[in-house]
């Protein structure tokens, strides 16, 4: 008998694939199970959703009960990437998050106003950028578990106060922080190579004193070149862009045969990633049931067949063909 699913369940499914945490992942079987036509065709389909809710319910429970209590530096990741800040006390990080998402955190004129990571979600074209708050960082002064938030980062936002004379201090404190933690890596002959990407602002550029201080710098360091930025929004659309860019991530927009593509929520992938990759995050199966694909954007062609090799770009359509 045929099952006869309608466009809401297809679409509760697809939330269901791309879920990342636990209760997103409930929160789309529940809908599932809501929304599936009930009849003899689906009975079997109902019974396999009711077992996967328990088994996950079940796994949640375990994970709470067994964990040392809840770390408050393991922060779960959402969105096209996780880019954490690290900056002095008062440098501007709650401010930058506050900024740049919804998330309404402490920003206060006394350092150490922030004790424990916390995030917001940072639009970005028709993705979400997840940007991590912390604690303040210093040479003399790591929190003990940030090591572990940065190290778990796909992007770091490195944030110095140049409002303040005490700029260069606080960059070179951080530099070292971040380096002799194994965070990042400098030591390429000069070059950026970094185990976790990271972007360096020059925050409160707005102050009468920050070019100066800026330049001073500048001066002693040539390689120096930090994005400027205020909270205020200098600086701040260059910044999304710039972060989007250090994740190294294409969107991809999935479209199931005869039905027009879903262009409102893309799949995430790396860069460099091929439609076998693609095939991956739609559904564990699909890499082996794979055939070919049809792919609109980077193609020659509109619909042009491609091999499973075929290296996508960002803004792709891709049909697969299984
Ligand atoms: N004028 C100006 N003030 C800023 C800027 N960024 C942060 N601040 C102020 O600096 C202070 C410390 O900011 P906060 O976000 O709490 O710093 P955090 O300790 O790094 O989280 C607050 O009073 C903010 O309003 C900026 O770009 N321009
Ligand atoms: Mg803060």
């Amino acid at each position: 008998m045929p099952a006869n699913l309608t466009p809401q369940y297809y679409e509760a499914e697809d939330r269901y694939r791309r879920a990342k945490t636990t209760d997103e992942r409930i929160q789309a079987l529940e809908e599932m199970l809501m929304v599936i036509p009930k009849h003899k065709g689906t009975e079997k389909l109902q019974g396999d959703i009711k077992k996967r809710l328990a088994k996950i319910r079940e796994e949640g429970k375990k994970k709470k009960s067994t964990a040392k209590g809840y770390d408050p530096f393991g922060v779960e990741k959402q969105g096209a990437g996780q880019v954490v800040l690290a900056g002095y006390p008062n440098s501007g990080k709650s401010s930058m998050v506050t900024a740049l998402t919804r998330a309404k955190l402490k920003v206060a004129e006394y350092p150490y106003t922030t004790a424990i990571p916390a995030m917001g979600m940072m639009p970005y074209k028709d993705t979400w950028i997840q940007l991590v708050d912390t604690p303040p960082l210093m040479e003399d002064n790591v929190p003990s578990g940030l090591i572990g938030t940065f190290k778990e980062a796909d992007a770091l936002l490195v944030i110095i106060d140049v409002s303040t004379a005490e700029c260069l201090e606080q960059y070179e404190g951080l530099m070292k922080v971040l380096q002799d933690r194994d965070v990042i890596d400098l030591s390429k002959e000069g070059e950026l190579i970094a185990p976790i990407p990271f972007l360096v602002v020059a925050n409160k550029i707005d102050y009468r004193e920050a070019n100066e201080n800026l330049e001073v710098m500048k001066d002693l360091m040539p390689d120096f070149d930090p994005l400027s930025v205020s909270i205020n929004g200098k600086g701040l659309e260059e910044l999304k862009e710039r972060l989007y860019n250090l994740l190294d991530v294409i969107r991809i927009y999935g479209k199931s045969p005869d039905r027009p593509a879903d262009m409102e929520r893309p799949f995430i992938l790396k860069r460099g990633s091929t439609v076998f990759d693609f095939a991956g995050q739609v559904h564990k199966d699909f890499p082996e049931q794979l055939k070919n694909a049809l792919v609109w954007g980077s193609s020659k062609f509109d619909g042009q067949p491609v091999a499973r090799e075929y290296v996508l770009e960002d803004g792709d359509v891709v049909e697969l063909q299984l």
